[in-house]
């Protein structure tokens, strides 16, 4: 039923050209100035080929009996090893269910040393996670598109907390930032969004643009009940992602059971044909996904480059460096205002302050470096050229889709459009994305950087910030 997920070789062809150039471009440009300036011990570890080489993954979350994986089991049609499916809370640890020829379960501890899979940074997590991590390979199709991450449903309370003994928000947050999509599932029968569940959706709040939501065993209900439930949900997901659009919540029943009820199974599915569509669009999408990852990483390593080099130079040469350092600390926001100002970078692209001044608490100031100009004017050349060309490698079917990628933080818009589309709207169009987003680009801040016309008409245009 799925196959359409399998991988077309004509696209992964193109994935890997990308691929390759991403590589060499995020080694020879980005990495010296995130080394110089220390990156990797405030944001994400250094990029290695695996996390430019994996498949796209999708990341199911929810609440314990939700269906996660009933929904893994549906789309690959069949089990995986290590698949425990109940009415209780089953599921107890992460599994990565991915493609290889022979079926079997790599366990956590393995899984972080293998430098072929892009795991190891989650060794920071400790043994007590590791003992609660696998991998559970098998000769799918869909897996040779995809992998799929199941997760352990959300518990309440203390046993959330205490008998977990590791940081679930933590490696929950891991994986958004790495996946193509995130999945949240709600139960039709017993709608409830407990304060774990709440606070896990608020740890994935940077990754809007990837979740999409499944109100699933709507089977369980009938046509009124559904109704009430529908509302019940958008109402308490309104309080939760607090963002001023309504999100898009897919109604269904991921399962290959008969319906209880059967008078909604056009709508369910309708709705799975929209979903499938969605996710037969990752492999698609995953080279333009990785281009977008880079911008956004090189967005913000130039911005650390500034904060670090400011506080190197706010700092004193002989007497009073502690005192200097936590007034510093406590004064950050007025060093992001001074940046901002200076620099004419956007507030949306500064990391979260509280954060960064957890980080520097443990920091050495007199080891920070002052600004080497040439490092950043290398990584203003990589976005303004070699991701242009880059992009010019992705196919035109891709453009045809009318695709557009928002990325967090004012940053940076791609917006594809077909001839059907004429120049103006289409900008038009693009602004009015940036105006409906909440971390939205203001109008005077938008400027076209780049359109290139190619032979059939198609137009790519590029547009970014600048003040
Ligand atoms: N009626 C109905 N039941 C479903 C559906 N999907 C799953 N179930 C049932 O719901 C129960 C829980 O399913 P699981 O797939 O184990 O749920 P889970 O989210 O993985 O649960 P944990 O691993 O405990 O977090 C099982 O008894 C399934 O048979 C569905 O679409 N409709
Ligand atoms: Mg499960």
């Amino acid at each position: 039923m799925f196959s359409w997920l399998r991988r077309e070789k004509a696209t992964q062809e193109v994935v890997d050209n990308v691929v390759g150039a991403l590589k060499k471009i995020y080694r020879g440009k980005l990495l010296p100035l995130e080394e110089y300036y220390g990156f990797h011990d405030y944001h994400s570890p250094k990029l290695e080929d695996p996390d430019f080489d994996a498949k796209p993954m999708i990341l199911l979350v929810g609440q314990y009996s939700t269906g996660k994986t009933t929904f893994i089991r549906y789309l690959l049609e069949r089990d995986f090893p290590g698949i425990r499916i109940g009415p209780e809370p089953t599921t107890d640890r992460f599994i990565a269910v991915m493609w290889d020829e022979k079926e079997g379960v790599i366990p956590g501890n393995a899984l972080v040393v293998d430098p072929k899979k892009q795991f190891r940074p989650l060794s920071k997590y400790g043994n007590a996670f590791l003992n609660r991590f696998q991998c559970s390979s098998l000769p799918s199709p869909v897996l040779q598109a995809i992998s799929i991450v199941d997760t352990p449903g959300i518990l309440s309370g203390e046993k959330q907390r205490i008998d977990r003994g590791y940081d679930f928000t933590g490696v929950l947050e891991w994986f958004a930032e790495r996946v193509d999509r995130i999945i949240l599932l709600f139960d039709a029968h017993k709608l409830d969004i407990s304060d774990e569940f709440r606070r896990s959706i608020e740890a994935l709040k940077g990754h809007d643009d990837k979740i999409r939501i499944i109100l699933n065993k709507a089977d369980m209900v009938d046509h009124q009940q559904l109704m009430r439930v529908y509302g019940a949900l958008m109402w308490s997901l309104g309080k939760v992602l607090q963002t001023p659009e309504v999100a898009r919540v897919y109604i269904g029943s991921f399962w290959d059971q008969p319906l209880r009820y059967d008078m909604n199974r056009r709508l369910f599915e309708d709705e799975e044909q929209d979903l499938f569509r969605d996710l037969q669009s990752l492999p698609r999408n995953a080279a333009l996904r990785k281009l977008n990852d880079l911008i956004k990483r090189a967005r913000l390593a130039k911005v650390h480059a500034y904060i670090i080099a400011e506080l190197r130079k706010e700092m004193p040469t002989v007497f009073g460096k502690e005192n200097k350092k936590n007034s510093l600390i406590k004064n950050l926001g007025q060093i992001y205002d001074k940046i901002q100002r200076e620099h004419q970078i956007s507030p949306g692209d500064f990391p979260d302050i509280k954060k960064m001044q957890e980080s520097l608490q443990h920091q050495d100031f007199t080891k920070f470096h002052s600004l080497k100009m040439h490092l950043l004017d290398v990584v203003d050349q990589m976005l303004a050229t070699d991701i242009a060309k880059l992009m010019e490698m992705i196919p035109h079917e891709e453009s045809n889709l009318v695709s557009e990628t928002i990325v967090k933080g004012e940053s940076i818009l791609i917006y594809y459009a077909t001839e059907k589309a004429p120049p103006s709207k289409t900008s038009d169009r693009a602004l009015s994305i940036c105006t409906n987003n909440p971390r939205s680009i203001s109008r005077s801040s938008l400027i076209m950087l780049s359109r290139q016309m190619d032979s059939t008409g198609k137009c790519i245009k590029r547009v970014d910030t600048e003040s």
